[in-house]
This record gives C-alpha cells, sequence and structure tokens, in this order.
C-alpha cells in the first residue's frame, strides 16, 4: 500500500467512527484525485445528518444598493457613488418586491447590497421593516456580517445593539456571505479593506448568542490554495463548536467575469465537487451543506446531491451579485424543477422555511411544520423557531 493509499484508508477508518478530521487531513483530501472516494465519504456525514432528504426553499432575492465604499477584487456587483450603474432601492420598490414575493408563495426574503458611502444605519433598518409590514410572515435572512460590521462602524454603535435593531425591525437569520478566505495571505489580497477575519467571526458570535441562526460561506477558486480552504474551514467548525449557531455552510464558486479578477479562469467541475465533498468531510459540526445553484449551475448543484450536498437553495429571483459576474444560470427555477432534480439524484425532495422547518403547503397558503431535527444543532437559548 503506497502512502497516499494509507492516509486515505485512515481518514475513511475516522469518518465511519464518527472521529473528527485534522487539519492535514484536510489537506490529503486536498491531494486526493480519487473523486469518487471523496463523495462516497462525504455521503456517509451527509446522510448521518440528513437521511435521504434534500432540501430546498422559495425565496427572492433584495440587493437594495450596489454602491459599495469597498473595492473587493472578486466583486463585479459594486459601484462606485455617481456611477451611471449605481441604485438605491426606494421604499417602493422595496415594498413591491416583498408583496411579489408574498403573492408568489415566499418563505425567505434574502437581503444583501453595497455599503453605501452615504445611507445611514436607520436606512437598512427601514428596509427590514419596510418588508415585514408588507410582508409579515416572510422570514427576513439579512445582512452579511461585513454589512453588520459597516453598520457599527457608521453609527458608533456595538454589534451586539446592531443586531438588536435589526431583530426589533423584524431581522430572522444572518446569511453566510462576507466570509471570503479567512486566511491572511488571500484576505489581504482579495478584500484587505473590508471587516477581518476576527470581526466577521465576533459577529456570527455575536449573533448566535442573541438567538440567532446564521450561516458560513467561502469564495474558492481564485487565489486560494488547499490550505487556506481547510483553515477557512477550521476557523469555522470551532466557532460552532463554541455556539452551536450555524445551520449551513455554502461553498461559493468564483465567477470572475467583469471583476479585477476576470483573467482567473471559473473554478472546474472536479474542484468544484471535490470543495463539496471536503466542506462536508471538515464541518462535521454543520447539519447542512448548500449546492447553491445559482453559481454552480442546475446540473453541478444536482451532481454535488452525491458528493455531501443536502439542500439546494431556493428558487431565488432577482439574483444580482453573481449574475453581474457572469453567472449563466437562469434568474429563477421553479420548484417543480428543482424537485425533479432532486428526485433524479435520488433523494426526497423536501421544502423547508429559512430555520429549517418543514413547509406543507395547502393550495395558495403555507404553514411551517416541525423543526428538521438533526444532530448539532443546539443554539443555546435560541427560539428555534
Ligand atoms: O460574500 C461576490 C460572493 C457573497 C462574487 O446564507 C461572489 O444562504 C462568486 O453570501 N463570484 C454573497 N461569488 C452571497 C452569499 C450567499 C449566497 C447564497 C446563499 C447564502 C446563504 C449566502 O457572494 C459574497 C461573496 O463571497 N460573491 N462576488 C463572484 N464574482
Amino acid at each position: 500500500m503506497n502512502s497516499d493509499v494509507r492516509v486515505m484508508e485512515s481518514i475513511r477508518e475516522k469518518v465511519e467512527a464518527g472521529q473528527r478530521l485534522s487539519f492535514e487531513d484536510g489537506l490529503a483530501l486536498e491531494a486526493c484525485n480519487d473523486l469518487f472516494a471523496l463523495g462516497t465519504l462525504a455521503n456517509l456525514i451527509r446522510e448521518r445528518y440528513n437521511g435521504n432528504f434534500a432540501y430546498y426553499n422559495v425565496n427572492t432575492h433584495i440587493n437594495p444598493t450596489n454602491v459599495c465604499v469597498y473595492t473587493c477584487d472578486f466583486c463585479a456587483f459594486r459601484a462606485d457613488l455617481g456611477d451611471e450603474r449605481a441604485y438605491v432601492m426606494e421604499r417602493d420598490q422595496i415594498v413591491e418586491r416583498a408583496r411579489q414575493a408574498s403573492s408568489r408563495g415566499a418563505t425567505e426574503l434574502h437581503i444583501v447590497g453595497g455599503l453605501h458611502n452615504k445611507l445611514p444605519f436607520s436606512y437598512y433598518v427601514d428596509v427590514v421593516r419596510w418588508i415585514k409590514e408588507a410582508a409579515p410572515e416572510i422570514h427576513i435572512k439579512a445582512y452579511t456580517a461585513v454589512e453588520i460590521e459597516f453598520f457599527a462602524k457608521i453609527s458608533r454603535k456595538s454589534v451586539e445593539t446592531i443586531l438588536r435593531e435589526l431583530m426589533d425591525a423584524g431581522l430572522g437569520s444572518l446569511p453566510g456571505g462576507g466570509a471570503e478566505i479567512f486566511h491572511p495571505e488571500v484576505r489581504e489580497q482579495i478584500c484587505g479593506a473590508k471587516a477581518s477575519t476576527e470581526s466577521w467571526l465576533n459577529v456570527h458570535r455575536t449573533a448566535h448568542r442573541l438567538g440567532l441562526h446564521s450561516n458560513a460561506t467561502m469564495l474558492y477558486g481564485h487565489i486560494d490554495g488547499p490550505k487556506h480552504r481547510i483553515d477557512h474551514m477550521v476557523r469555522l467548525r470551532e466557532l460552532q463548536d463554541e455556539t452551536g449557531g450555524f445551520q449551513t455552510f455554502i461553498p461559493l464558486a468564483f465567477h470572475p467575469d467583469n471583476s479585477q479578477m476576470a483573467h482567473i479562469p471559473k473554478p472546474s467541475g472536479v474542484m468544484d465537487l471535490k470543495v463539496m465533498a471536503i466542506s462536508r468531510l471538515m464541518l462535521d459540526n454543520f447539519p447542512h451543506i448548500k449546492a447553491y445553484w445559482v453559481m454552480l449551475g442546475l446540473k453541478t448543484a444536482q451532481v454535488a446531491l452525491a458528493f455531501g450536498a443536502d439542500d439546494l437553495d431556493g428558487t431565488v429571483v432577482h439574483e444580482k451579485i453573481y449574475h453581474e459576474a457572469g453567472a449563466e444560470t437562469p434568474q429563477e427555477a421553479t420548484v417543480a424543477e428543482i424537485r425533479r432534480l432532486i428526485e433524479e439524484a435520488g433523494r426526497v425532495p423536501v421544502e423547508r422555511d429559512t430555520l429549517y422547518h418543514r413547509i406543507e403547503r395547502d393550495g395558495g397558503t403555507w404553514s411551517p411544520r416541525e423543526h428538521i431535527d438533526v444532530p448539532g444543532l443546539a443554539l443555546a437559548g435560541a427560539d428555534s423557531k
């Protein structure tokens, strides 16, 4: 047996025994070119958490503004104040979007945007309040840790106060964006000016303490290497050990078009599946791994269900961030399409809400049912709804 085979053998034994993989194990997984072996191992953990279920939700995105003080190299969405492309959504547009979402039966509004040079924190609170007033039944998953940190800076309030004010307005959870790559060798190069790794983690730590659940992402396939990706996952795993507040990890495949890194090729299909499988294996305390079809394409996202992923995200209408960066996926997938992809992959489709309650639909109305309990989601003091 050569040494590579021996290492993979020992990793397989650990996964089967439910033992944690080390940083070095992660590097060994990165060095492994046996895609099927990685998929098979990742599948063991996926199945342990989620049986044969694969989840999706009905959601819509709102990007309230594209004006951003930061100039992250990977971003094709941002605009300078005064650019032709620059916009800020007004109350009527936000309310209209919320009403449209409500009439389509959406259970979630996902809000993420630029960090505007001039808008006060009160605008971002108002966005949440306007939506809550227009569509009280919809869960608002809003503002990345980078945005929360920025709001704290411009308003000279603490992260905790910012989160509390947003929660009072109707915030339901935090999305996982802004994490990019935590390792300083990469972070300083691609987005050095924005929230540091420590700040990002601290916003999520604070959110979890206040009873909010959140997600985490990793932007891969640009100047990152194996050690940066494994380091990223280990840092998230450590915070999850501490708080239990993360629900889902979403590896985000880099889209280069129209960004300052347009010369870098897109990650390959093999890389997409490898990163998915390794995420499932390393993040042993995350209940869910999402194959975000908008980034991966519907076909790769479907295949990812055999490489550790158990969630396809949502129907997603009005997505701008990746479409500006060259995503060729449609703006919307229908429920029938998502369910068909899941069934064809041999899994049972389950509609969920943002906090992983099963959704039951009766004609035009929907109601949240029981929480989809998977081991590992134990947020101290949190309301499970
Ligand atoms: O932080 C920006 C990424 C993120 C590009 O929590 C890009 O359920 C690829 O976090 N190519 C924001 N990625 C979106 C996000 C997200 C998406 C889906 C689900 C959830 C969730 C969260 O988008 C940013 C950044 O990492 N991004 N530009 C690009 N050119």
